[in-house]
């Protein structure tokens, strides 16, 4: 019996569950890349449903979908072309260690930042934005927050820190400006300590896509601007995989709509939050998640693209 002589090739691999299949570095810091992709697997502070430590691996594993399209529809670039990202896993810390958490996720985005990295990031619960947007401030100074939920998270009752306390403590600890910030998609009470400012879902659906690009876009300018996305901003019948799920939320098309129209922010943090995979149905709220951040990386590709077309 003859046996065949086998050549190894990294192109017959392909269950790695990196985002992407982007390469996977556990020591970003010392690396040459633009983008960091970073897991942070808690939902130590989610007040209803939880189970989001689970979404980093829920949305790396159907974004392997969404790899074979090389030159993405309606880009029409590859990303991978333009942009050096790297996955660098999950952030570990102690279980169910709030203050560990809080640490060991500022060290890591500081060590990031100051080393010339951007960083994307997957809830994990929104709890994990606020040290996410201490370190942004301390390497940017105070920044712009573009909000996507359909929770002000700005709450002063219930927990001192939870998920939905942190833009109250963010505003308070001068981490972002509360005047040229701005909400969206917001269908639940917005108590009287909220101070920023807020796009309903009565004022999305009254005043159309394109009159919330130029809106927003007039109102954060050039600005940096720390871009958080809570899944649950969209309607739970395309989202339904998260923990505090409110109907009468954005389509999917719609919300791929608005990012694309506001490509061009100075948009230098990102992070994508809420996703719950024990409520999910057929990796729906998982798809709509890893697309939605697949189109956060062409976003940022495209103004590498416009920088470098000038
Ligand atoms: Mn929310």
């Amino acid at each position: 019996m003859k046996i065949l002589s086998y050549k190894y090739d990294e192109s017959l691999i392909s269950n790695t569950f990196s985002f992407l299949r982007l390469p996977l570095d556990f020591n970003p810091y010392k690396l040459d890349c633009d983008w960091v992709i970073t897991g942070v697997p808690c939902d130590i502070t989610t007040s209803g449903r939880s189970g989001s430590k689970l979404a980093p691996s829920a949305i790396r594993q159907i974004s392997s979908n969404l790899a074979w399209e090389s030159c993405r529809w309606p880009w029409n670039f590859d990303i991978r072309q333009l942009l050096k990202i790297v996955d660098c896993g999950d952030l570990v810390f102690e279980i169910g260690n709030i203050e560990d958490l809080t640490d060991k996720l500022q060290i890591h985005a500081q060590q990031l930042l100051f080393s010339g990295k951007r960083m994307l990031s997957f809830g994990g619960d929104h709890y994990i934005t606020l040290p996410l947007l201490r370190a942004h401030a301390q390497f940017f100074g105070t920044v712009s927050l573009l909000h996507f939920d359909a929770h002000t998270d700005a709450y002063i009752c219930g927990n001192k820190y939870d998920h939905g306390t942190i833009f109250f403590h963010a505003l308070h600890e001068n981490l972002i400006d509360p005047d040229h910030s701005i909400q969206i998609g917001i269908r639940t009470t917005s108590n009287y300590s909220n101070k920023f400012i807020v796009l309903d879902m009565k004022q999305i659906y009254e005043h159309g896509i394109d009159y919330i690009v130029n809106y927003v876009g007039a109102l954060l300018g050039s600005r940096p601007v720390y871009l958080t996305f809570d899944i649950d901003c969209l309607d739970p019948s395309v989202a339904p995989g998260t923990g505090t799920p409110v109907i009468g939320g954005l389509t999917s098309y719609s919300v791929l709509e608005l990012l694309r129209g506001l490509r061009y922010l100075n948009i230098v943090g990102m992070d994508l939050v809420e996703v719950s995979p024990a409520y999910d149905y057929a990796q729906i709220t998982a798809l709509t998640a890893a697309t939605i951040a697949l189109e956060m990386l062409y976003i940022q590709a495209s103004r590498s693209k416009m920088f470098r077309n000038f």
